[in-house]
């Protein structure tokens, strides 16, 4: 009788040290659940965008596409993600060979390099739109479609264009059921607020009036401009690029010698290159920092489709230039401390 006592108090004593476990248990794995659902839930919502550059052309398009880079964290959903780095023509540039998206591309293969990214990057077409119809298929061209389709109208696949528009171009005339999916974000031509003159005399334009055309003429494509007008007013000093990044990271040093390498052909200003105007960090730093650029609807050029299209008419260039230096030197020091 005592013996069977005895396996009856071991026996609820097991029972209630199981119920505990799975209790204990249950706690832990409900927990550890919340956490995978909500980043789920937060990275369904996460913005995700491509930069097209024509960054072999200037000096500016490497400056933002840093300032990118070092936003860019994979594992923190409530910031924008940067799917791809697409690289486009600049062919009547004087200093233009006959592979000018090729030359861009071996830059953004360069920083991507250096800033330790693992974000893909695709060269684009060479040339310029055959006619308003046919497309330049290209390795770019063909990523924003597949990322665009990926994309919904409700979440949309944002690209960067600073420079020619032939890559986005290109991609919606080979499959033009990503319009929806897509907002253009251009950087070019000229436009004065005040009057709501439109200018198209400008390089990037210039390099594929017909793809910018489609772009301003495609039904259903959400299209804001950070004009050439607005973002002149970014202004960065090479004093500054000396005192605000570390000296020693090698991409301090990358930007410091295109600064100095590369020949200004348009103007005889400023021989000493003490200051760059940065139009292209303008475009990316006003959409990271809504609050330091003024966006409003003005009616699209007269001469295209008849709509409201976004422009910036204003930035706030001091704060935007202090933005960008100081998200870059954290990240540059963060990277130079975790390779140590
Ligand atoms: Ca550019």
């Amino acid at each position: 009788m005592k013996a069977l006592r005895i396996f009856g108090t071991i026996l609820v004593c097991l029972l209630v040290a199981c119920l505990v476990y799975l209790y204990l248990w249950s706690l832990v794995f409900g927990a550890r659940f919340d956490d995978l659902s909500a980043a789920a839930e937060a990275r369904s919502r996460q913005p995700h965008y491509i930069i097209d550059a024509d960054t072999a052309n200037e000096v500016d398009d490497l400056f933002a596409i840093v300032g990118a880079l070092a936003r860019d964290n994979r594992y923190h959903y409530d910031r924008p993600l940067l799917v791809g780095l697409t690289a486009a023509q600049f062919h009547t540039s004087p200093l233009a060979g006959s592979t000018t998206a090729l030359e861009s591309q071996r830059i953004n293969e360069q920083l991507l390099k250096l800033m330790y990214a693992t974000v893909p990057s695709f060269p684009g077409s060479d040339q310029p739109l055959r006619s308003a119809t046919e497309a330049q298929p290209s390795p770019a061209s063909q990523f924003i479609v597949a990322e665009a389709r990926k994309a919904s109208p409700e979440q949309k696949l944002t690209v960067f264009i600073l420079g020619s528009c032939t890559n986005l171009a290109s991609a919606i005339l080979s499959d033009s059921s990503i319009v929806p999916n897509v907002h253009a974000r251009y950087l070019g031509f000229w436009y004065d607020p005040a009057t709501g003159v439109y200018d198209k005399k400008e390089f990037n334009t210039g390099n594929d009036p017909a793809a910018l055309n489609l772009l301003l003429n495609t039904k259903g494509l959400e299209f804001t401009v950070m004009t050439a007008t607005s973002s002149q007013a970014l202004q960065m000093t090479r004093e500054q690029l000396d005192n605000k990044l570390p000296a020693d990271s090698p991409v301090t040093q990358y930007l410091q010698k295109r600064w100095d390498t590369y020949d200004r052909w348009w103007t005889e200003a400023d021989p000493g290159k003490k200051q760059w105007t940065m139009w292209d960090v303008a475009s990316l730093e006003a959409w990271f920092n809504p609050q330091f650029a003024t966006l409003e609807n003005r009616p699209a050029p007269a001469e295209n489709l008849p709509r409201d299209i976004n422009v910036y008419t204003a930035i706030d260039s001091g704060q935007m230039l202090e933005q960008w230096f100081m998200v870059v030197d954290s990240s540059l020091r963060a990277t130079a401390k975790a390779i140590q």
